[in-house]
Order: C-alpha cells, then structure tokens, then sequence
C-alpha cells in the first residue's frame, strides 16, 4: 500500500472519519472472477462466471477467451470516452472563443494555433481567430467524421493522428486495418460489437482494443494538449512546490480537482481578482493549489502548487484548512461529501454530468465561466469565515518541484545546448548510452499495490542511467519524494547526472531534475511526440529505440486506454496491478507476447518495483543491443 500523509492518517482515525484504506480493507477479499476477468455481465440471462471444469462458458456459449476480451475492449473504450469528451470540451471552447460567443477565454499561444494550423494544411496569414475557427472544426471533425459498418470510407482517419503520428506506425496501422475514423463512433462501436451475441472472436477483439487506443491517443490526448496549449499557453519549466503542506492557514485555500483547465484556470484568476475580499473576511489573500491532473495543468501554465494524488484527496479536507474544493470531472472520489460533511469546507461540483449529493452545484460553461468562478471564489471565502482553528492541522510535508516539461519547451532547454539542432544532445547522449534508455511512467496511485512501487522504480531506474519523464500521480508521487527537485540528481547514475547537469547549466539552473514532469494524464501525448520526434529524427521506428514505460500502480479505466496506446505506438511497457485478463491464457499470450510480432511492444508483468525495473532495463538493454548501441 502507498505510503501516505502519516500525521493526517492519524487524525482522521482520531475524527474517526472513514478513508479510503479503510474501504479498501473492507473490500477484501476480492471477487476472483473481476480479477480474472472472467464475469460478464453484458447481458440480462447472466451474470455469468467461467468456473473452469463446472462451466467452462457462459449461458450464450461465451467462454473465458471471450469474456475476457470483451471486458477488456469495453474498459478500453469507457477510458477513452474520459479523454475524448475532454478534448472535444476544448475543441467546441476554442470554437466558441474564436466565433465571439464568449469572451471570458482568450488565445494564449498564437504560436502554437499557427503551427497546427499549419499541420493541418491551414493558411495561416489570417487573423488568429479565424485560424482557431478552422482549427475547431477540424477537430470537431474528428467526432462528425461517419463512416458506417457497409461503408469504410477510403483513406479517411484522424485529423490528430495524421498530423502527429510518425509514417511508420500510419503505414503499420493501415495494414492492421485499425487506423480510427471517428473517436465517438470507435468508442460507441466497442459496447455494441462486444454486446451479446457480435464478435465472438476474442484475437480480433483485441486487435479492435488498439483502434479504440488510437483514438484515446490522438483525438483525446494529443487534442486535448494541443488546444489547451492554444486557450491557455503551452507549458514553460517552472519551479513550483507539492503535498498537502502546501496548504496555508493563514489564507483561504481552494483546491481545484479533477481534469479540464477550463475551471481551474479561472478560479486561479478570480482568487487573484478577489483578494481584498478575502482580506475583508480576515485572511491573508487566497492560496489556490491543485489535485490530481487539474492541479498538473495549472501547475505546468502557472505554477500552481499542487497538493497532491487521487489517494490524498480525502486527507486535503482532513487538514480542516480546506476551505472550498472546485471539482470538474474524473477522479473525484464521491466520498468526498461524507468527509468534508465533518468540516467546514464546500465542496463545488461544476459540471451537469459529475453531481455529488451534499455538494454546491455551481453550473460551470465556456459562456458563464467567470461568473461562476467568481461565485466559487466567494463560496470558499464564506466558507473560510466558518473554518474551525481548533480542527486545523496542516503537515509539514512539502517539497519544491520543477514541472512544465513538454516537446517545446524540452526543445527550448536544449537549444541552449545546440542551437542548431536541439535534439542532437538528447539523441546523441541515448547513442553513446550517457543516457541508457527514457523510462516513461504514467498512472495513479492504487491501494492494491504493494509499498511506494512509483517511487522505488523511478529510483531504480534513475540510478541505471534511464532518463525518467512521466505524467499524472506518478508525478505526484515523484515530486513529493524529491525526485524533481534540483537535488534530485542525486538519484541519478553519474552519466545521466552529467547530462542533466550540462542541459541545467546551458538554462541558468544548476541542473535539470533527475525526473521530468511532462504534465497531466492527458499529457501523455507530450510523451508520445517527443518519441515520435526523436524516431523522425533518428529514423528509427519508436519500438526498436531504447524506450519503455510503465503503469505501475494503474486504477481507472482512462490508464487502460493509455496503456494501450502505448502498447499500439510500440512502447512496451510494464503495468501493474496484473491486468484482469489472467482468467484466459489467450489474452494474457497475446498481450505479453504476441503483440510484439504485431506492434512490437508487449506488455511486461511485475509485481514489486525491482523485477519491475529489471524487466525494464532488460527490454531497454535488448533494443540497444540489436541498435548496436553499446
Ligand atoms: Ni490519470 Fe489524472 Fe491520477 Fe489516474 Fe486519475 S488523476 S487522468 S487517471 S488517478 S493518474
Ligand atoms: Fe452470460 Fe453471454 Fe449474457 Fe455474458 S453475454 S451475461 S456470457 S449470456
């Protein structure tokens, strides 16, 4: 189990308030057939489990290749809708913005809307908002696209994958037959061809797994990075600090939680706009700070601090310093409500689909955004004036923290290095093994895993030489262990502390971190297209680089989708907890082995942080021997 913040654990049992742990105990044992994988429920004559010798199938003939499959492809696609629906928001804001019908966003990196527009064959030498218009609704036109089951429509795929994916895996996926067309209609297909009684074959359901993947990966991630890049600004190196001790007493503290900037900008705005209100009510000023991946997407524009991971959200109302949570979508545990019940803080839900009983709605959209974070602002200010001293401990558990990684601004550090051609350091110091291998771990924190499994990877990792850049609560977890910090080299193999230090030293610091922040869960598209870049670059496909990833503590179905979008990109890549496929040796075959023959990435099991990093380094060591890179 994670370590988590000691002191609060403590009160809260004094309180006796209920967290997570304590659910999760209550949980155990858990149902072996949801681990397996081998219930299905896609229909009314079940629920059907595979008992193997008593039924080896369901009541309509499905057996536990089958089931497994299904539930898999179905976890999939319900990933992808959290990514999908993301960028979409942001595609119809940018639209919005760009056609004058709300002005409370803006274009905050002209640069970048121009170079999209650019990829996407857009005349740029016009005003910037009549490039976002074109630029909207060719991402619009990634949901609109139809194609049917009679009619495949010749050549037509993402906007988002043609414009960033490299032309060795468009090639690769074209022969597969799994280039996607639309994102909603893939993610729709998927409940219908796994419903009762459609594709009864469990390979090709698999195979259908990486479409769906493909989607997430470009038409959700990469479009959400991208435009929110455009409405908020691309992300620069920025030092910042994390953990709840970033909470401050003496101030009204708000946290945004959840995924979509689209709130927690603006409440980071409105706090700044209503200081002296706050200063009425007897505070210092107001402290926004961030949870989860809304808190990585201030933090990577603005410098937020960030309080902490999915596992510490419950503990932020515990410190009895929260005075308001502003929450959008995904990851917002729903015992929130029954925790911040026994303080004073208000807990804010803004969207019509993410409702919370108990909790203040305040309806939150494109076109009433600064009303409501204003509203917002002053909820946690009232709320604030309620705040109990007596229940307030805040831990001292904080630490500094460089964020705001990404291809350009990387690209931008690197310059500093060579001008001329700033990925040559990077891809010069893989060749000579100065840096032995990029890690790539992304992911949540997940009660079911044993000990800090992201923190002792990462370190194993580091001290190997492997350049460590990562997303989500992995980035939490790294962060609140030092690993980002300027005395985080530390961790790192002499050659790779070298590198980061002659990269921090060319930018004024007095090294890079040991690991990068490269943003959000979403963000993960940063990831992508920096390999993507250096597989351009090199001409090397992204499966034979020295590469490999790692969920190693995943919990929601939107780590699913990215994992296999990894897996689909050719990065091979360890998860953890084991997947719930492991009720049928087919699928398990196919995603620890086969897939390499297909994508050229497997998925690698391990459940404790040094096999894990030994799998690793072993896939990473591989590649470098069959490049000839010693
Ligand atoms: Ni990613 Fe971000 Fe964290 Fe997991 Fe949840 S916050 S989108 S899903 S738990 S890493
Ligand atoms: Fe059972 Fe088949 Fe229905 Fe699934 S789809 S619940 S295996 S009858």
């Amino acid at each position: 189990m994670p370590e988590l913040n000691k002191a609060l654990l403590e009160k809260a049992s004094k309180e006796n308030i209920e967290l997570v742990s304590a659910r999760y105990e209550k949980q155990q044992p858990q149902c072996l057939w949801g681990l397996n994988g081998t219930c299905c429920k896609n229909c009314f004559q079940g629920p059907c489990r595979i008992i193997p010798g008593k039924a080896e199938k369901g009541i309509c003939g499905a057996g536990a290749d089958l089931i497994v499959a299904r539930n898999f492809l179905r976890s999939v696609a319900a990933g992808t809708t959290g990514h999908t629906d993301h960028a979409k928001e942001i595609a119809l804001a940018l639209l919005e913005i760009a056609e004058g019908r709300t002005h409370d966003y803006g274009i905050a990196d002209a640069a970048k809307l121009k170079n999209l527009a650019g990829k996407l064959g857009i005349k740029t030498s016009k005003p910037a908002k009549k490039i976002a218009k074109e630029v909207a609704l060719e991402a619009l036109g990634d949901f609109r696209r139809q194609q049917g089951l009679f009619l495949k429509p010749e050549g037509k795929y993402l906007n988002w994958l043609r414009i960033h994916a490299t032309k060795e895996r468009i090639e690769k996926w074209k022969k597969l037959n799994i280039l996607p067309v639309n994102a909603d209609a893939e993610t729709s297909h998927a409940l219908n061809q796994t419903t009762m009684g459609c594709d009864a074959d469990p390979a090709d359901i698999m195979i259908d797994a990486l479409r769906v993947a493909l989607a997430d990966g470009y038409s959700g991630l990469a479009m959400a990075s991208d435009l929110q890049d455009v409405v908020f600004g691309s992300p620069r190196i920025t030092k910042s600090t994390c953990n709840l001790g970033v909470l401050d007493e003496g101030k009204v503290n708000i946290i945004v939680h959840g995924h979509v900037p689209l709130l927690g900008i603006k409440v980071v705005e409105f706090a700044r706009k209503l200081e002296a209100q706050a200063k009425k009510a007897g505070a210092r000023g107001i402290n926004v700070v961030g949870m989860c991946c809304s808190g990585h997407e201030a933090l990577e524009r603005q410098g937020i601090p960030v309080a902490g991971h999915m596992l510490q959200q419950e503990l932020a109302i515990v410190t009895g310093a929260a005075d308001a949570i502003a929450v959008d979508m995904q990851c917002i545990f729903p015992a929130l409500q029954d925790v911040a019940q026994c303080y004073h803080t208000k807990l804010i839900t803004t969207m019509d689909f993410v409702k919370i009983p108990g909790a203040k709605h305040i309806p939150f959209t494109v076109h009433s955004a600064n009303k409501s974070a204003k509203k917002i602002v002053m909820e946690a200010i009232e709320a604030y004036k309620k705040r109990d001293p007596a229940k307030v401990f805040i831990p001292k558990e904080k630490n500094e923290l460089y964020a705001g990684f990404g291809v350009e601004s990387l690209i931008n550090a690197l310059a500093k290095v060579n001008a001329a051609n700033p990925l040559k350091p990077l891809v010069d110091a893989l060749k000579s093994g100065d840096i032995y291998g990029i890690a790539a771990i992304a992911g949540c924190r997940n009660l079911k895993v044993k000990g800090n499994f992201h923190e002792e990877l990462t370190k194993i990792l580091l001290k190997n030489n492997v350049l460590v850049i990562g997303t989500g609560c992995w980035a939490h977890a790294a962060a609140q262990a030092g690993l980002m910090n300027e005395g985080s080299v530390k961790y790192a193999g002499a050659k790779l502390r070298n590198v980061l230090k002659a990269i921090g030293n060319s930018n004024g610091l007095s090294t890079l971190p040991a690991c990068l922040h490269f943003g959000s869960c979403v963000d993960n598209s940063r990831i992508s297209a920096l390999l993507e870049m250096v597989s351009e670059k090199t001409k090397i496909p992204i499966y034979k680089l020295p590469i490999a990833g790692s969920a190693p503590e995943y919990a929601t179905e939107k780590a699913l989708a990215i994992g296999t979008f990894f897996l689909a990109l050719g990065i091979t890549l360890h998860v953890n907890p084991i997947p719930e496929v492991t009720g049928s040796k087919l699928i398990s075959k196919i995603l620890t082995q086969d897939l390499e023959k297909i994508t050229g990435a497997r998925v690698l099991l391990a459940e404790t942080p040094e096999k894990a990093a030994g799998a690793m380094l072993q896939a990473i060591r591989q590649k470098r021997q069959e490049l000839d890179w010693r």
